[in-house]
């Protein structure tokens, strides 16, 4: 059956749905009666259920809702409540932080106060289903692999919406909630802290999100090109010989002399995931607290030329004017 595999091809495995390995006694029960679907197994496993609500699943999602819900309603009201320009206009709209004059006090509702509101149940219903992610793997006798890596996502969060942001002593410096509104707002980051490009962080950041497809390419493509041979059996993959994932590692020893092994891959790619967000995190929180122009650091540092006198002088913008003054 499997003996012509290509990018096309896939095999879909159908059987009756199993319920999967037992819950330790004093957990809640997995609800729903499982079911097979032919057009999700195109993309994954058929079946569907049964799913583990839990505590911290129920209220992350509760909470999650509530945080949409104030960010909709926001939008909404700032429209008019007019229903067609809601839709028309929702990648602008926006519900936008509090004014720099309030600094870390609770402003009007209106003024920020839902900004702030909203900004508190998304971050704890983020941190309710880190919990979650913790709390399964732990069940299933499984690593705690999935939720550190999901921490350091959190970090880049927390970082731009509530460290920096209590670092620089106001909330005015948090990112808005809407969809083009959060790119202005990464755009004028950038400006404000003399182009991001300079940021030594920002780079490594690229270098792993760069890397993390780089090796997410490679990986994928290597194991469906073992596919026929049974690759993606990994247990018995990488302790039998003359196997697919010999194939596949003598692939690359023969193409670039060096190859990971069916264990290392993983874990190159779970560092790359892991590091993007973990030095960005850095980046942006040196930004303004330790390092106000990230040009003119990389020109004391020699790493970016000085602009000849033609230009006029370059100057720190919170000399000039604006609210970071
Ligand atoms: C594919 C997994 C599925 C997740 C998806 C995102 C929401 C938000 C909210 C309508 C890869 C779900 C989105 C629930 C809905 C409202 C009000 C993950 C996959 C499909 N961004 N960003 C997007 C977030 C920041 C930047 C898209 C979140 C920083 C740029 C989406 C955060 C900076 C571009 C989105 C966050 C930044 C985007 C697609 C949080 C610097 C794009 C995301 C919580 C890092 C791209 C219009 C995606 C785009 C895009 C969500 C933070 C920069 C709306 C939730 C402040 C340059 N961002 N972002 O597929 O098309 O991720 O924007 O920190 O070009 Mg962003
Ligand atoms: C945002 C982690 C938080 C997300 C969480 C998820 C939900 C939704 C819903 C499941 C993404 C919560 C999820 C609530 C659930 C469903 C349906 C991860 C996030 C917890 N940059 N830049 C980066 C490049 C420029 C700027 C990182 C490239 C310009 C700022 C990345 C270029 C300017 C920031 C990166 C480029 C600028 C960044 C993000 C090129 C704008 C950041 C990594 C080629 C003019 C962020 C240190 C990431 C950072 C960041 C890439 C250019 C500004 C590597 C390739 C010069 C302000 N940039 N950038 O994984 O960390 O984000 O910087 O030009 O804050 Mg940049």
């Amino acid at each position: 059956m499997a003996d012509f595999q290509s990018i096309y091809t896939q095999v879909q495995v159908s059987g009756p749905p199993e319920a999967g390995v037992p819950v330790p006694p004093g957990g809640l029960p997995r609800e729903g009666k499982p079911f097979l679907t032919y057009w999700l197994g195109k993309i994954g496993n058929a079946q569907i259920g049964p799913i583990y609500l839990g505590y911290t699943g129920v209220f992350s999602i509760v909470f999650g809702i509530i945080a949409i819900e104030i960010i909709g309603l926001n939008m909404w009201a700032s429209v008019g409540w007019d229903p067609i320009q809601f839709v028309r206009q929702l990648p602008w709209l926006a519900l936008e932080p509090p004014a720099p004059e309030y600094g870390l006090s609770i402003p009007p509702m209106n003024e920020g106060g839902w900004w702030l509101l909203a900004g508190f149940f998304l971050t704890a219903s983020i941190l309710l289903w880190w919990v979650r992610t913790y709390r399964r793997a732990l069940e299933l006798g499984m690593g705690t692999h999935v939720a550190w890596a999901f921490l350091s996502a959190i970090w880049l969060y927390l970082v731009l919406g509530f460290i920096r942001p209590l670092a620089m002593g106001s909330w005015g410096e948090a990112v808005p909630f809407g969809i083009l509104p959060h790119l202005d707002w990464t755009a004028a980051f950038s400006i404000r802290y003399g182009n991001l490009f300079y940021n030594p962080f920002h780079a490594l950041s690229i270098v792993f999100l760069y890397g993390s497809t780089l090796l997410f390419a490679m990986h994928g493509a290597t194991i469906l090109s073992v596919y026929r041979y049974g690759g993606e059996r990994e247990i018995e993959q990488s302790t039998d010989r003359g196997t697919a994932a010999e194939r596949a590692a003598l692939f690359w020893r023969w193409t670039m002399g060096f190859n990971a092994t069916m264990e290392s891959i993983h874990r190159w790619a779970w560092w790359f995931a892991v590091l993007t967000t973990l030095t960005g995190g850095i980046g942006i929180l040196l930004s303004g607290t330790v390092v106000d122009n990230w040009y003119l650091w990389a020109v004391k540092h020699d790493f970016a030329p000085v602009y000849p006198d033609v230009l006029p002088a370059v100057q720190d913008p919170s000399a000039v004017s604006g609210a970071m003054q």
